[in-house]
């Protein structure tokens, strides 16, 4: 089982039924205005995204209290990436590419304190002016979230679903999709008892983890709520300024 609750996951901002805005490029300045639109969670994306650990500290010093939840997608399965995105104050870690229980177990080796792991000590936040949890809250509030995007981690989703401190199954669509030689759009069509999202649903299920994915618009998000992932990044960054910038065309020239 979870060291965490799904309800516990929840109340934190980013577990089921939870909308999350991913960001690849938005400075800290339009980092923090996102964060207060209402989105339970901020995932900066430091894999495919731009930015460099100075640039993850920049967003952390100015993130606003009390909006989003931070998250960072780390750039892989590092012990110092995770452990900087953590020290700069994220509350969860999404890490890519999981293939074996090895590489969960050295996820959730960077992401906890001992006794649950070996993070070394070294919070940001007191430089700020922000929090520093004891490593006790720190292992107690911290998700660890693991991501299945590949047809060997499916293949082993058992193994990398029962290490514990594995907290959440995040789904990578378009790695996963290339892997199996297949499309975003097939995979969720796929509605079978065997199909792909059906068992890293199941597995999540059967070993207490939520699950979640990245979606990046509002209508693939409702795709895969209905495939019962509700931990979801329902928009980017270039999303939310491009849909915003064509209502406001839109309405603006009175053909909306
Ligand atoms: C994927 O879909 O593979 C992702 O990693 C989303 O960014
Ligand atoms: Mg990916």
């Amino acid at each position: 089982m979870s060291r965490v609750t799904a309800a516990e996951q929840r109340a934190r901002g980013f577990g089921e039924s939870s909308s999350g805005v991913w960001c690849a490029d938005a400075g800290p300045a339009m980092v923090a205005r996102l964060a207060r639109l209402g989105f339970d969670w901020l995932c900066l994306d430091t894999q495919h995204g731009v930015y460099s650990r100075t640039e993850i500290i920049n967003v952390a010093r100015s993130f606003p209290s009390g909006s989003a939840q931070l998250v960072v997608r780390v750039p892989s399965c590092d012990f110092v990436a995770i452990g900087a995105a953590l020290d700069a104050g994220a509350r969860a870690v999404i890490v890519p590419q999981i293939e074996s229980a090895a590489d969960a177990q050295r996820a959730v080796a960077a992401s906890f304190y001992p006794p649950v792991g070996g993070r070394s000590w070294g919070q940001l936040g007191g430089i700020w002016g922000g929090a520093t949890l004891t490593a006790e809250a720190a292992n107690g509030s911290i998700t660890c979230a693991v991501m299945i995007e590949s047809a060997n981690a499916l293949l082993r989703a058992e193994e990398i679903a029962a290490v514990d401190g594995v907290d959440q199954l995040f789904i990578g669509p378009y790695d996963l999709s290339l892997s199996l030689g297949t499309t975003v759009q097939a995979l969720l069509d796929d509605d079978s008892e065997s199909s792909a999202l059906g068992r890293i649903v199941q597995v999540a299920s059967a070993y207490g983890r939520t699950v979640g994915g990245f979606t990046g618009t509002p209508e693939l998000a409702d795709r895969f709520r209905e495939r019962g992932i509700t931990c979801l990044a329902v928009a980017t960054d270039l999303w939310v300024t491009s849909e915003g910038a064509r209502a406001a065309l839109r309405l603006g020239t009175g053909a909306g």
